[in-house]
């Protein structure tokens, strides 16, 4: 049934994409750097922002939702109906690296995201000495992640650096899905 509803929406060209990582990781500056917005006044989210972004024909809406421990509990109220879950890892938080392996390894048991694709945007790698791509994929362990359709992007919101790319491989894998349901 699930299925078939999200057909529905893809054919409608419509994806609901849930946006999440640890707090101060970037995720609303990704979304204003899409947006095009002034990505030098962000504040901490507290509760959580959707946008919609026209994106290639799509409708792309983008929920982005508080990382802060305390309210990481609420996360599970968003997950229904989510196409891509967009993972942001701070390329610079090598100290909360385990942290981050933990909340993610503990969103993909989650029964609701089991059909969603997982992006995990590396970010602020325009900051010298931070994990790249290889880094980050061993020590997250995201080649034992066999129950998701999942890449690695690295990329900057301060540049824009890649945050096409990864939008791109979110809606391809979307419409990869059309034939396989
Ligand atoms: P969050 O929504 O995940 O909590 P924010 O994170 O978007 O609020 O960003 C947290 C801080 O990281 C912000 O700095 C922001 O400017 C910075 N940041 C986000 N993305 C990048 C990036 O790609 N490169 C660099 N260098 N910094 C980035 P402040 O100083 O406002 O806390």
């Amino acid at each position: 049934m699930l299925s078939i509803l999200r057909k529905a929406r893809l054919k409608d060209k419509e994806l609901r994409i849930l946006m999440l990582g640890l707090d101060n990781a970037g995720k609303t500056t990704i979304v204003k750097k899409i947006m095009n917005e002034d990505v030098n006044t962000v504040s901490p989210t507290l509760g959580f922002i959707i946008k919609t972004i026209d994106f290639h024909g799509y409708k792309l809406n983008i929920w982005d939702v508080g990382g802060q421990k305390t309210i990481r509990s609420y996360w599970r109220n968003y997950f229904e109906k989510t196409d891509a879950l967009i993972w942001v890892v701070d390329a610079t938080d090598k100290l909360r690296i385990d942290d981050c392996k933990a909340e993610l390894k503990g969103l993909l048991q989650e029964e609701r995201l089991a059909g969603a694709s997982l992006l995990v945007f590396l970010n602020k790698t325009d900051v010298a000495g931070g994990m790249d791509e290889q880094e980050v994929t061993r020590v997250l362990e995201l080649e034992r992640i066999l129950t998701h359709r999942w890449v690695v992007v690295s990329c900057s919101a301060m540049t824009g650096k890649n945050l096409e790319t990864g939008l791109d491989w979110v809606v391809q894998d979307a419409r990869d899905r059309l034939f396989l349901y």
